[in-house]
């Protein structure tokens, strides 16, 4: 019986990095997104590329009643999740707070945290009846680390490195490890997000240096989760060799 990996997040970047990682090493997937024509498309390619099993649930993380109603009308045999990654996420805007806008504070919240919240309640339920499974956060270097105009997106990851020592403390007893991963500057639509479609902006992000991949997290998070039984790495930060700080980053040619 092939392992089984639930993925947030799965249309784009990291989470679309694990999902053929984890295909490619055998693993059958439940990928979720809001976007249901790339995940119909990924789940198609993944299926031919490698013959594993791919359920496919396109809901909002930040609708508790669409996260429990898509996650629970999944067949009982997808309920045996071995791996949850928690790494729908995202950052709206770059302000100082008093020029935040309300609504990009919501989106993050709601997303990042609360959203996290809900998928985590109805799998580590599941994994609690299970007696076994592995719960993997994306945190980010911005929880550990405050920069300017980060403050509402620093705040939310910073809450996801406290829930998940939360949830390491709350499922010890049930055997289901969690670990935290942080990255520094990955290169993925993330900037492009965060600056609402623009993409000029959302390149310079990423000039005068190398920033980590999206497979360079993928194949982090597959070494986290190919551990022994008896090792679990609670909290890794994983940086381009380029960037010390959030936001201290040796580039050249600028
Ligand atoms: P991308 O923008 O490339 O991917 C983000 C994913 O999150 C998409 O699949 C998107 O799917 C999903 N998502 C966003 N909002 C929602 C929502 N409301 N409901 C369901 N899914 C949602 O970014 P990354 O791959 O870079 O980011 C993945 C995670 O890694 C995030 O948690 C991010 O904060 C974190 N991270 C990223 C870093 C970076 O520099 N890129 C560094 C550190 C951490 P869809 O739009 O289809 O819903
Ligand atoms: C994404 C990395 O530094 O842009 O979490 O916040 S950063």
């Amino acid at each position: 019986m092939a392992k089984i990996a639930l993925i947030t997040g799965a249309t784009a970047g990291i989470g679309e990095a694990c999902a053929y990682l984890f295909a490619r090493n055998g693993y059958d997937l439940i990928l979720t997104g809001r976007r249901q024509d790339r995940l119909d498309a990924l789940a198609q390619q993944l299926n031919n590329d490698f013959n594993v099993r791919i359920a496919v649930a396109a809901f909002d993380v930040r609708i508790k009643e669409q996260v429990i109603h898509h996650l629970e009308s999944l067949p009982d045999d997808w309920k045996n999740v071995d791996v949850l990654i928690n790494n729908a996420g995202l950052s709206q805007g770059l302000d100082p707070i008093q020029k935040g806008s309300y609504d990009d504070w919501d989106t993050m919240i709601d997303t990042n945290i609360k959203g996290l919240l809900y998928v985590s309640k109805v799998v580590s339920n599941w994994m609690v009846n299970n007696g076994f499974g592995h719960i993997v956060n994306l945190g980010s270097i911005a929880g550990k680390d405050v920069y300017a105009n980060g403050n509402v997106y620093c705040a939310t990851k910073a809450a996801v490195d406290a829930l998940s020592k939360g949830m390491r403390i709350d499922l010890l007893q049930h055997g289901i490890k969690v670990t935290a991963i942080h990255p520094g500057a990955v290169e993925t639509e993330f900037s492009e997000v965060r600056f609402k479609g623009d993409k000029d902006r959302a390149k310079k992000v990423y000039n005068g240096f190398t920033p980590l991949t999206a497979v360079d997290v993928a194949e982090t998070i597959w070494f986290v989760v190919t551990r022994p039984a008896h090792v679990n790495i609670n909290d890794l930060l994983l940086m381009p060799t380029a960037q010390a700080t959030a936001t201290l980053i040796d580039r050249k040619n600028n």
